[in-house]
């Protein structure tokens, strides 16, 4: 295997949402120049593709990315050098929801829930998207406000509906919470009870791992192995940590944890093609200028590749087989204390593009003609 060929192929997806305005439930720091629709999210996230080579796909939000016609938003893409990738429904942001969207008690809530589900099905025809990404807001903040079974009965028949639809090469993946919004019980806290709907499900459905969504202290790496080798493993968004749902740069709290994650992947075939995983990021820059966020980021998971890809798989195997606990450690250190940045910044030469994206993205003026050029209008995004 050649680790330069392995990074030229690597895919990774940013988010729609990301591009937007962001904040914390404290204060929404609207930055200039951030797009006013869809269009202009995509064109952002085909500046990343541009600078970093790595990021050909976009994540949409519906209806924070609602638009009249989705193939033409799709041919945009296109023309913009890059495609629409996961779709993720929203069903957390209406009144209605209050007491939850597919498990709420009351079927009429449920029914209009699932109408949104299965609309973002037909979105992902017109748009030719493989994801459906489904994230549930759902749960309970008291004990004994519902019944834990039945919401779960409830879930599974949405997701059964949804199943149903999907077409021959299309896929649901379902991320899970441990918390928030709801306290005491989220619907799909952790995931276990992901897998076991996913079974239930088939084969097209798979777990999503969010890297911020576990208590403090879970061993990430663990439940990606687990995943990955009972083939359920259906993609990621990448995002960092300290405390909770913090949504900073991947890679920026714990390079070490994206790195175990990496390698795990690596060990596992995950990056094969045929792996079907999706390598998502998902963030909100709510301080930091958004576009040059974004290429750090793409730049985290890839040097956290390629360190992963140094791991020397054979001399691992037969340290762990002779039970040399020290040796086995030292393998996995010495391919995380290697310096990446050369190797990828002559593999950027190779491709065609600039070894530093970040300083060239600085140089290239793109942010300034944003904020030139994108006035008037209302910024897109949940924040403002
Ligand atoms: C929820 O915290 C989440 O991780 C889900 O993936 C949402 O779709 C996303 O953040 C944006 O709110
Ligand atoms: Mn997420």
């Amino acid at each position: 295997m050649d680790i330069r060929d392995v990074l030229r192929a690597q895919r990774i997806e940013t988010p729609s949402w990301a591009y937007g305005n962001s904040g914390t439930r404290f204060k929404v720091f609207a930055q200039e120049g951030v797009p006013r629709d869809a269009y202009e999210k995509v064109d952002d996230a085909a500046t990343v593709h541009r600078f970093t080579g790595v990021a050909p796909s976009i994540a949409l939000h519906i209806p924070w990315d609602k638009v009249d016609d989705y193939a033409a938003l799709s041919r945009h893409a296109g023309e913009q050098g890059i495609s629409l990738g996961a779709i993720n429904p929203n069903v957390f942001q209406e009144d209605d929801y209050r007491l939850g969207s597919v498990c709420n008690p009351d079927p009429a809530v449920r029914a209009k829930a699932l109408a949104h589900l299965l609309e973002c099905v037909d979105i992902m025809d017109a748009t030719g998207s493989r994801d459906l990404s489904l994230w549930f807001a759902d749960g309970t903040n008291y004990p004994g406000q519902d019944s834990i079974p039945a919401r779960q009965e409830r879930l599974s028949e949405a997701l059964h509906q949804v199943y149903a639809r999907l077409g021959e090469d299309q896929r649901m993946l379902l991320e899970y919470k441990l918390f928030e919004p709801a306290f005491y019980a989220t619907d799909i806290p952790d995931w276990g009870t992901s897998y076991a709907h996913c079974v239930d499900l088939g084969p097209k459905a798979q777990v999503l791992v969010d890297t911020g969504h576990h208590a403090p202290g879970t061993n990430i790496e663990f439940i990606v192995a687990f995943l990955l080798q009972r083939g359920r493993l259906g993609g990621f968004h990448f995002n960092s940590r300290f405390y909770a749902d913090d949504d900073l740069m991947v890679g920026a709290a714990d390079p070490f944890q994206l790195f175990r994650i990496m390698t795990e992947i690596v060990l596992g075939g995950g990056l094969d093609a045929s792996a079907g995983i999706a390598f998502m990021l998902d963030q909100c820059h709510n301080i930091e200028p958004k576009i040059p966020a974004m290429i750090r980021s793409v730049l985290n998971v890839q040097e956290a590749t390629a360190k992963a890809l140094l791991v020397d798989s054979e001399a691992l195997r037969k340290s762990q087989v002779e039970g040399d606990v020290l040796g086995a450690n030292a393998v996995l250190m010495d391919a995380f204390s290697t310096d990446v940045r050369p190797l990828l910044a002559s593999l950027r030469e190779d491709m065609g593009l600039d070894p530093d994206p970040i300083a060239a993205y600085h140089r290239s003026g793109h942010q300034e003609k944003l904020r030139a050029g994108r006035v008037g209008g209302s910024a897109a995004g949940w924040g403002a």
